[in-house]
């Protein structure tokens, strides 16, 4: 039986597991799905040599980026967005070879695109994490500007929350949560963004699944905007996923 994974941390809230499990069965697929919720990304080689016929893994927040620095070899826009939520690994003799994919791209992508009006184009993405990375790359791909709101803005076209006023949400009309606030069990936070200047105007896309209406959306969606959570593209990066594993 084939043996795939999710690595992360925690991993409470995620819904990777039940689909695959239920793909599985629906599609008579022999094979499994684990949870590996690592502490530390230095968990991660000993856990493949715990598990040496693991044939891929899916990799979540906080080791998008992290793991990198431990595949043998990573696809060409994997690493030109600096992100990687999927692993494929070929065994040879007890040795693993590991290669980086980015399925979040187009199951992001595939996700927002429908919602897109001519006049969205300019986005705000909070946070700047690994998931943001592919959040950008996609916004690109799709012809939209965007800019990165940040804690701790590190590069001068960054805004930091503080800065973030009505003025400048006028003018961006997309907002992209990538950030986990508000992700289970942790569902009364939410970004601090001033939700005064939202409006039917924007489109706010939560990448969190769980909960399904998430603190923001609920914020959002009380001034008018059309809302959107993750599920989608958290299936829609599955399939993507699957695919790069049987390919
Ligand atoms: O990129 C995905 C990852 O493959 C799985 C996941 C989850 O299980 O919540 C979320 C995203 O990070």
């Amino acid at each position: 039986m084939k043996t795939f994974g999710l690595i992360g941390y925690p991993l409470g809230h995620s819904f990777s597991q039940k689909y695959f499990t239920e793909k599985f069965k629906a599609e008579n697929i022999e094979a499994r799905y684990l949870n590996f919720p690592i502490e530390t990304i230095g968990e991660f080689p000993s856990l493949l040599e715990k598990h040496p016929y693991l044939a891929g893994l899916n990799v979540t927040i906080p080791y998008k980026q992290q793991v990198i620095d431990y595949l043998d070899e990573i696809d060409i826009i994997a690493r030109e967005v600096g992100a990687v939520n999927v692993v494929k690994i070929a065994w040879d003799d007890k040795k693993p070879r590991l290669k980086g994919f980015n399925s979040d791209i187009i199951g992001f992508s595939r996700s927002i695109e429908p919602l897109l009006r001519s006049h969205h184009n300019k986005a705000l993405i909070l946070g700047t994490g690994g998931a943001s990375k592919a959040v950008a790359y996609a916004l690109k791909e799709l012809g939209l500007l965007y800019r990165y709101v940040s804690r701790t803005p590190q590069h001068p076209s960054h805004v930091s929350y503080e800065s973030l006023n009505e003025e400048i949400l006028k003018e961006y009309t997309v907002i992209v949560n990538t950030t986990p606030m508000g992700m289970a069990p942790k569902t009364d936070q939410c970004p601090s963004i001033p939700y005064n200047g939202i409006s039917s105007q924007h489109l706010a896309f939560d990448l969190i699944y769980n909960p399904e209406t998430t603190l923001f959306m609920q914020k959002c969606s009380q001034k008018g905007a059309v809302v959107k959570n993750g599920l989608e593209m958290l299936h829609l990066q599955a399939e993507a996923a699957w695919d790069i594993w049987n390919k």
